[in-house]
């Protein structure tokens, strides 16, 4: 495949190498940053992490976090764009001028969201593969391809993006691929258990979160007995976003509760900006189209958008009636 020659030549021309985060990171986006660095690292390379926004709290439970910049080191050779296809999800890159010098160097996508097309003009190579599950496991397979080494760390990085992404092997995009993969990284030393203590211990939530959460699952509007639907407003994410984010943390117990086949969690910030967060259950996969009426995108069943200027009221309706409508032309 040329595109995989490509890559292995851009990688071997270069020394620093940054890798580029989407502003909405998540453990498959960090993990696979992770994986990258270590990789490239033991290549005897110099890799850079950048993502555009801080790590959010929740993700803080992988070592190397803390090693993401928020800004664009002065200088490098090539970039590698983890897990995102999308332009309008490098908006920080682009805000603080330092698109045009990523662009005048050799940059290569790895992503997984194909449904997305790639708008990112200036990358040389866009490897998206819906196939994969995760970004950690497409480069897993590059790593393979090329014959690149893999330290015991990138493999458990790999491991947690995959884990990440298929909410423990359970999404529908879970291929037999997945299960060769995870096989793999077990006989070479990747230990399951272990990643999965780290997440849980790092996860568990203060008691007055565990309150909160209370106060969450009563102000769920359940609509159509279908739709479960939930406001942040700015004092909330000001006082507990911080501590953990809102919606992971009553998200799965929407997709609990009997009847319920989607779960929209909207941020409302007071400058008028709404972000939505959207699961959906098992055979309702309608996220990714959802999220696009909204000019966001993601999975069949997780999702998110952000928009700007709008009354919180008017976006609640539209994404009401939106899903009434998928879910008409699904039956
Ligand atoms: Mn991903």
């Amino acid at each position: 495949m040329e595109d995989i020659t490509e890559i292995k030549n851009i990688i071997s021309q270069a020394n620093r190498i940054l890798i580029i985060q989407a502003d909405n990171p998540d453990a498959d986006s960090l993990a696979s940053a992770l994986a990258l660095e270590s990789i490239l690292h033991s290549m005897k390379k110099e890799p850079l992490l950048y993502c555009g926004i801080d790590m959010p709290q929740y993700l803080r439970y992988l070592p190397g976090w803390d090693r993401v910049e928020s800004q664009i080191p002065k200088q490098f050779d090539a970039s590698i764009i983890v897990d995102t296809s999308a332009k309008s999800l490098l908006d920080q890159l682009s805000q603080s001028g330092s698109e045009s010098w990523v662009a005048s160097k050799p940059v290569i996508v790895l992503d997984h969201h194909a449904d997305v097309q790639c708008d990112i003009g200036y990358a040389n190579i866009i490897l998206n593969d819906s196939s994969k599950v995760s970004t950690g496991e497409l480069i897993y397979d590059i790593a393979k391809q090329l014959d690149w080494p893999m330290p015991i760390e990138s493999l458990e990085y790999i491991m947690t993006s995959i884990l990440a992404d298929s909410m423990g092997l359970t999404t529908e995009n879970t291929s037999a691929n997945t299960y060769k993969v995870m096989a793999e990284l077990v006989e070479l030393g990747a230990d399951r258990p272990k990643l999965e203590e780290q997440r849980r211990a790092y996860n568990k939530m203060e008691k007055e979160i565990f309150r909160y959460k209370g106060r969450l699952i009563e102000r769920t509007e359940i609509i159509d007995d279908k739709i479960a639907l939930l406001v942040i407003p700015q004092d909330e994410i000001n006082t507990y976003s911080p501590l953990y984010n809102p919606a992971p943390l009553i998200q799965p117990d929407h997709l609990q509760t009997r009847g319920v086949l989607i779960s929209i969690v909207l941020k409302s910030y007071d400058s008028g900006r709404v972000t939505g967060a959207i699961r959906c259950n098992y055979g309702t996969p309608i996220a990714s189209k959802l999220a696009k009426t909204l000019g966001g995108g993601g999975h069949a069943y997780a999702s998110g958008f952000k928009t700007e200027n709008r009354n919180i009221n008017d976006i609640k309706q539209s994404v009401i009636e939106k899903i009434q409508e998928l879910l008409n032309e699904d039956i």
